[in-house]
């Protein structure tokens, strides 16, 4: 995989898949479904999908709880499905990636349930236990549990961990023999023509098995107690010898652990383990009600940018299924701006250094939705945020504000495909309730009409798929100190792309010497009608979003 590029110039498109198009009736979403928006996806211009999990699972964790990493989801369809469905990507040019949940499984994988019958069983040691002879576990803190990681199974007197809910847990990666199982499982699917793997939870696979006390409150740096251990480079390497190196697929995990060395040690080339990598910095900034600083957003993008200059290469994003909707979060959702503040966000994405991740629903501005109360919630994440914030006494008012805002299910309303009950999503009874703002919000609508945020998308899919300067061009921050403005360059041999970005509601007057010369007529994209340079000066309409060719 070395030589090859596509997964660096290729633009990654995220489909949730129970929320996509179900086809059948059942309410929830299937292949079959995205079989049947398989012209769609093309005319997106996207060229790789990333699919969050569709296999065996009693769906505890939305299927991050996998019970058979071979098999499908009836409810999602059949393997024939799959390979139709994968098919019809690559006659589209668009590749394929799969998530790979191999941190932990579920508690209903064939493994889990011969390791918890005893301590003799092969598959107890794929797994991660404190014998109870031992007295109590030292405490770990669980992610998604306000109990802890370790769980008691009484047949074999032990106690297992799980980073997650406890009907996810965690697999010991220590263990050669279950290494190997997961490679095989990644061998499987390479041979069925998926193109690259998605590694979830990944800086935590690695344990201090030596099990030492951790201190108080050490939680609060999640990643430096549970994740990034030495070893986890030693399974990397093996996992590229393995299988990355031999089949034209790449590998991103999802987290960098803590700091930009660690990131380095994840993907640099020569290191020979993974080839992406993805990092919250970023889509944290706007993880709580307060309004996020765009000059924290302008910092934490150049330094990632800048510390990858020479070697690695970033995945670029601001929402997933994990995060609430992109346009509430760093846009601007009112009727008012949501079209021109989507389409300021997605030109921002596509004109970054990295592969862009973009997801579903995003490229029609999909918001937020309205869940005051807690029963309105099915994830059991929020349902373990709850119990911990109860737990703390915390003011739950002020809570559930805050969940309303951040929750991962604002970004898992099923697809607005058109006006028609439910969105066209289901002709039965969607798993989630549509966002009742699809009649205004669709694709059916924003085809017809050429300033839609569909539209617009479109456009810029191409103008980044035209210029390499795009994806490779180096990037430089104009204007670092400005509070609405996000300005930059970028340049590669004799091209030259000047990106202006009004991050605010306001008309902003900007100047700049790279603006000397220019006129409308160098627009390459531009979500007004217009944009008027006069002698190194222009005034950004709200939220405008403008890249001008230099040279
Ligand atoms: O998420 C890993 C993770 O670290 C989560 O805590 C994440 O930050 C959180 O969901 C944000 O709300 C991955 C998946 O992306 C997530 O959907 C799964 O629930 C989780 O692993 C367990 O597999």
């Amino acid at each position: 995989n070395k030589n090859s590029r596509w997964w660096k110039e290729g633009i990654l498109y995220q489909i949730y898949p129970q929320s996509f198009k179900d086809s059948n009736g059942d309410g929830f979403g299937d292949l079959n479904g995205v079989i049947d928006k398989l012209d769609y996806l093309e005319s997106l211009g996207i060229t790789i999908v990333w699919m969050n999990p569709f296999y065996e699972s009693p769906l505890i964790d939305n299927g991050y709880d996998v019970s058979d990493y071979r098999a499908i989801l009836p409810r999602f369809g059949k393997m024939q499905d799959f390979e139709k469905m994968i098919k019809g990507m690559h006659k589209r040019g668009i590749k394929f990636v799969m998530d790979l949940v191999v941190n932990h499984s579920s508690e209903e994988h064939p493994w889990f349930k011969e390791a918890k019958k005893s301590r003799e069983s092969p598959f107890y040691d794929y797994y991660h236990w404190w014998p109870a002879e031992n007295g109590q576990p030292p405490y770990r803190h669980s992610l998604f549990d306000p109990n802890g990681a370790w769980e008691y199974v009484d047949t074999v007197n032990a106690y297992y961990l799980h980073t997650f809910t406890k009907h996810q847990p965690d697999l010991n990666w220590e263990n050669p023999k279950l290494r190997k199982e997961i490679f095989d499982i990644m061998k499987f699917w390479a041979n069925k023509g998926v193109d690259g793997y998605r590694l979830d939870a990944f800086q935590f696979v690695s344990k201090d098995i030596t099990w030492p006390n951790f201190p108080e409150g050490h939680e609060k740096e999640y990643v430096k107690w549970y994740g990034m251990r030495p070893q986890l480079h030693g399974y990397l390497n093996e996992m590229y010898n393995e299988v990355l190196s031999k089949y034209d697929v790449f590998a991103v995990a999802e987290g960098t652990g803590n700091s930009f060395e660690d990131a380095h040690n994840l993907v640099d080339e020569s290191r020979n383990e993974l080839q992406m990598a993805y990092h919250f910095e970023t889509i944290n900034l706007s993880s709580t009600l307060a309004r996020y600083s765009l000059f924290d957003f302008k910092q934490a993008f150049t330094k990632w940018d800048q510390s990858f200059t020479e070697e690695g290469w970033l995945a670029i994003f601001l929402a997933n299924h994990d995060n609430a909707r992109l346009v509430d979060r760093f846009g601007n959702p009112s009727e008012r701006f949501r079209t021109v503040s989507t389409q300021l966000l997605n030109t921002f994405l596509m004109s970054m250094r990295g592969t862009p991740y973009l997801y579903y629903g995003d490229e029609l501005g999909m918001t937020n939705i309205d869940m005051p109360h807690i029963s309105d919630y099915d994830d059991i994440e929020a349902h373990g945020r709850y119990q911990a914030a109860l737990k703390a006494n915390a003011d739950m008012n002020e809570f559930m504000n805050t969940l309303n805002y951040n929750s991962r299910e604002n970004g898992r309303t099923p697809m607005q495909w058109d006006s028609s009950d439910h969105a066209g999503f289901t002709f039965g009874t969607p798993w989630k309730k549509v966002n009742p703002n699809y009649l205004n919000i669709n694709v059916a609508l924003q085809k017809k009409d050429p300033k839609s945020v569909l539209n617009h998308f479109r456009k810029m899919t191409r103008v980044r798929k035209t210029n390499l300067v795009l994806v490779y061009g180096k990037y430089d921050l104009l204007l670092p100190n400005h509070e609405q403005v996000y300005a930059f360059t970028r340049q590669m041999n004799d091209t030259k792309m000047l990106i202006l970005l009004n991050f605010s509601e306001g008309e902003v007057l900007i100047e700049l010497d790279e603006l000397t010369g220019l006129s409308s007529k160098n627009c390459v994209i531009n979500n007004y009608d217009d944009i008027n340079i006069v002698s190194g000066s222009t005034t950004l309409q709200p939220y405008q979003a403008t890249i001008l060719k230099m040279l």
